[in-house]
């Protein structure tokens, strides 16, 4: 072959090829696939062993996965689901087109469901399952984005009203009216999981899926064969949540999840590969991940095509197209495709000889083709062992002609003037007359039509309408003073504590409780030991689907490592984003699944809101339930770790989630309260909110509950001690009388607030004050969050109500009333208490720890941030004598014998 001429070359090898395809047809007729595969090795070792470096390969040819001879018909009746299709497609299309005519800049999108029309209703008229008579219905992530054409389906189905849809973004209208996006806090009855920020829904997705298999395994709920589906965008890819766990998807080999990638090769501005091709990319990814990757990119018309390619020059001319060209071959002409697509070879160009422009236009790309979509989906459902993608090429704005199909600022269309508007009504026969096309009127069948009765049959079929969210799980009424008792009582034996060893100990207990027991559920980022937690590692196991298949290195000591199928704990590795995901999954299975599990997910508390708040938001909008821990939280508190780990920021995020109760409790009784009541409230009394409770690792006495307080820990703030309670103990107690006053001057009064490990700052303050003749009570702040919010409520309720007698909110109910200056001391941002000031009725002075960390100890952390006992002492003074109630020379001298700095740097800066 070295002497022959190029074209001598060429042609030989053409006939080499032929030969040896013709040799693996012939095998491929002969055997099952199993031999051909083998035969492949085969080749493939001998070549390797005759120095054949072939390069590594992690795609497959850029042709369908499914070959046209493994295909089934689509069952039913085609033609109506083609008309129920082009209504929806209509309806979603009208709906967007309308709300943009009427309020100029209201938005929404077309082009995106109209891409995956054909991917949608495959899924609603075969494959998803609803929850009538209680089936364990699939899970369905819808692309946000794509929302007009869900309504639109519902519409059609008549569970929405044509002033939904006129409302559609105008949800606060009369009669009703439709949220932009999938939001189950707006729509409870209608969305199940809110997918709208790009990248969350696919990562939900595999930790939902891998949640349903959770419960199966601990026999919470009967092992079905429910189908989880995420749809999303190709430009969505880009977001790193969206493919960050597909690993995790594989391991656990999660054949009740499935992708679908709706691959328009477009995103917002443009192509999303236009130099490359972002099916291929995926499918190596996934396949390298472990998945089953099933391609759909070319319709039934190219198997003609394809069958006649027996040199594989189509194949190849086909996978070395780059998407922006293929992305050009939607809004050219036929012509162009001829000569650019076909051209480039005289024999492929034959291939299409026989084919009109318009017809070599008019090829269809897979993701349209219902035979294509319905064969991918059905492989997917009965594929077992591992999850699978669904990579289906379409086009973005598919019908949309002129106005926007394929273009690249179709993502942004929105208005379609009356000839767009014909267009697209010709191309999907929308019986809609010439005079009323301008208006874009909505279009529904009566409900005897063929078309109405055939959507209502398959989805009775199926089990019912999806989307369709339905709370299924009772509530609980669990009787729990045995579990949060003994820590009402303080700590035995005078041994000190953490809130962090307190909360383990509560965890521990909940696990132990009969009724709550198996409920409960940990979640930990590869944070047990940190928080003191491995001894639940062997009480309750670490859930792992396959059980322990090797023997821990640690067999033989109590707390072993112990993995178990029907394991408990949720340990996600170093994933705060997976381990939220898991968080949300528990938190909304009394929704999703029917059951009332409890997540309890602890993480170092600067990588929860700070690292991961937008999945916290989508908790929210989901309606989840249950507890986030921030653990060795507080920026003072947590010794030596620095600027990254001490947080002093949490609490002022948490207050944005309108559904999220943050507590920063300081002694065992508050925490105890506070989960005792937390779960009361949303698990009994129907709350559909979640906690943040912080908890910190400073050890110290934790103290009986004082009577009467249990409310004002709830609601945010309770009378620790007063100045009186804290005299007559120090007189009792002998070892630190010598703080104690010589005389109280009865003007020098303050309030002190402190909360989470500073309220101990605070009592010690207390104890510095009275030997400066200040008389003190100590109040204890488990939550400015909840006072902020409780006091707008309250103030709103006034400003609505002028003639009514004014309600007062609960922090001036305690405050108002008390005498002498307040301050306030926090290991968060002064920012927090300052949210009370204007409710206090006088100035509130505020020390708290803005700027950044240091490694340090704790008592230097706080001289640094200004928030331990000295600094409360000295603001206290210092504002005392401002208002005239004590001199300057007690002042200085509480300065020098405080050794405090006037001049020292401004922690907040520096
Ligand atoms: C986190 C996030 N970033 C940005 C957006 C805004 N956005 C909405 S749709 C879109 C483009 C989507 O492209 P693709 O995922 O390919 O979906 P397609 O519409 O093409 O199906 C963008 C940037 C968003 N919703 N979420
Ligand atoms: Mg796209």
């Amino acid at each position: 072959m070295k002497n022959l001429s190029p074209v001598d070359a060429a042609a030989l090898e053409a006939v080499e090829t032929r030969e040896w395809i013709d040799s693996l047809d012939y095998v491929l007729k002969q055997a099952d696939t199993g031999r051909s595969l083998r035969l492949l090795d085969a080749l493939r070792a001998r070549a390797r062993q005759s120095g054949v470096r072939e390069p590594f390969t992690s795609t497959t040819p850029y042709i369908n996965t499914i070959a046209p001879a493994d295909e089934v018909p689509v069952p039913g009746d085609r033609e109506i689901e083609r008309r129920i299709k082009s209504l929806v497609r209509w309806n979603a299309l009208a709906m967007v087109v309308r709300a943009n005519r009427e309020s100029d800049g209201i938005g929404g999108h077309i082009s995106t469901f109209a891409s995956s029309a054909t991917l949608y209703e495959i899924g609603f008229n075969h494959f998803f399952r609803g929850k009538d008579a209680g089936q364990d219905a699939d899970l369905i992530y819808f692309q946000g984005h794509a929302s007009p054409g869900i309504y639109a389906r519902a519409f059609l189905e008549g569970r929405l009203n044509e002033t939904h849809l006129r409302n559609f973004r105008h949800e606060m209208r009369a009669g009703g009216g439709l949220s932009s996006y999938p939001h189950p806090w707006l729509m409870p009855d209608f969305w199940e999981f809110p997918t709208v920020s790009m990248g969350l829904g696919p990562l939900m997705a595999i930790y939902q899926a891998r949640y349903a298999k959770y419960l199966e395994n601990r026999g919470l709920k009967p092992v079905s064969d429910q189908k989880i589906w995420a749809f999303l965008g190709d430009g969505e890819t880009d977001e790193p949540e969206a493919l960050g766990s597909i690993s995790l998807a594989a391991r656990e080999k999660l054949d009740n999840l499935i992708f679908v990638v709706n691959c328009n090769l477009q995103r917002l501005d443009g192509p999303v590969r236009g130099n490359g091709q972002i099916v291929q990319e995926l499918e190596a990814v996934f396949r390298g991940a472990g998945w089953n990757v099933i391609k759909v990119l070319w319709g039934s018309d190219w198997d003609q095509l394809l069958a006649r390619d027996t040199e594989g020059l189509l194949v190849r001319r086909m996978s070395e197209v780059v998407d922006g060209e293929y992305q050009r071959y939607v809004v050219e002409g036929g012509a162009y495709l001829r000569k650019l697509f076909w051209g480039t070879d005289p024999r492929l160009a034959d291939m299409v000889r026989h084919l009109s422009d318009d017809q070599l236009k008019h090829l269809r790309v897979g993701g349209h083709d219902p035979l294509k979509v319905y064969n991918a989906y059905r492989l997917a459902t009965t594929t077992k062992g591992m999850p699978t993608v669904i990579l289906a090429r379409t086009i973005k704005g598919y019908g949309l002609g002129e106005a926007g199909e394929g273009k690249n600022i179709t993502h942004q269309q929105k208005k379609m003037n009356e000839s767009d508007l014909r267009t697209f009504r010709d191309r999907f026969n929308v019986p809609i007359p010439d005079d009323r096309i301008a208006d874009a009127p909505f279009y529904r069948p009566d409900d005897q039509s063929a078309e109405v009765a055939y959507m209502k049959e398959r989805r009775a079929a199926l089990g019912g309408f999806v989307p369709r969210r339905v709370v299924s799980a009772p509530a609980i009424h669990p009787k729990m003073t045995d579990v949060f008792d003994e820590f009402v009582k303080g700590a035995e034996g005078g041994r000190k504590a953490s809130t962090t060893m307190v909360f383990v100990k509560i965890l521990a207990k909940l696990l132990r409780d009969k009724e709550l027991g198996k409920l409960v559920v940990p979640i930990v980022p590869d944070e047990a030991r940190t928080f003191g937690m491995e001894s639940l590692f062997r009480a309750v196991g670490i859930y792992s689907s396959i059980g322990q298949v090797y023997e821990p290195v640690d067999m033989d000591t109590l707390l072993y490592y112990k993995e178990a199928k029907d394991g408990q704990i949720l340990e996600e590795g170093i994933t705060e984003a997976g381990s939220i995901s898991s968080f949300i999954a528990a938190g909304t299975a009394y929704a999703s699944h029917g059951v009332n599990t409890i997540p309890f997910f602890i993480f170092y508390s600067m990588f929860g809101f700070q690292r991961v708040g937008d999945f916290i938001w989508a908790a929210a909008d989901a309606r989840c339930r249950g507890f986030l821990l921030g653990g060795t939280a507080g920026r003072t508190t947590l010794a030596g770790e620095g600027l990254q780990h001490q947080d002093g920021n949490s609490h002022t995020l948490a207050l944005s989630v309108p559904t999220c109760r943050a507590y920063d409790p300081a002694y065992a009784y508050e925490l105890a309260t506070i989960i005792e009541d937390g779960i009361q409230r949303m698990y009994g009394d129907g709350e559909q909110a979640f906690y943040y409770i912080t908890v910190m690792n400073e050890q110290y006495d934790m103290p009986a509950m004082p009577d009467g307080v249990r409310d004002g820990i709830i609601k945010g703030l309770y009378r620790f001690n007063t100045a009186a309670d804290s005299d007559a103990k120090s007189k009792a107690n002998p070892s630190t009388s010598k703080a104690s006053p010589k005389a109280l001057r009865a003007e020098a009064r303050a309030q002190l607030i402190g909360s989470g490990a500073i309220l101990n700052e605070v009592v010690k303050a207390q104890g510095l004050l009275a030997k400066y003749g200040v008389a003190a009570d100590v109040w204890s702040a488990t939550s400015y969050n909840e006072l902020y919010r409780d006091a707008h409520r309250v103030e709103r309720w006034n400003l609505l109500h002028p003639t009514e007698p004014k309600r007062v909110p609960y922090v001036t109910q305690c405050l108002a009333e008390t005498e002498g200056i307040v301050v306030a001391a926090s290991d968060y941002l002064k920012s927090q208490p300052d949210m009370i000031s204007r409710w206090v009725g006088r100035p509130v002075v505020t020390l708290g720890t803005d700027g950044f960390g240091r490694s340090e100890d704790r008592a230097s952390l706080r001289d640094f941030f200004e928030v331990d006992a000295r600094y409360i002492t000295a603001a206290t003074l210092s504002a005392l004598h401002r208002q005239g109630d004590v001199d300057a020379a007690t002042v200085q001298k509480a300065f020098k014998d405080l050794e405090i700095n006037p001049d020292k740097a401004d922690p907040a800066t520096t």
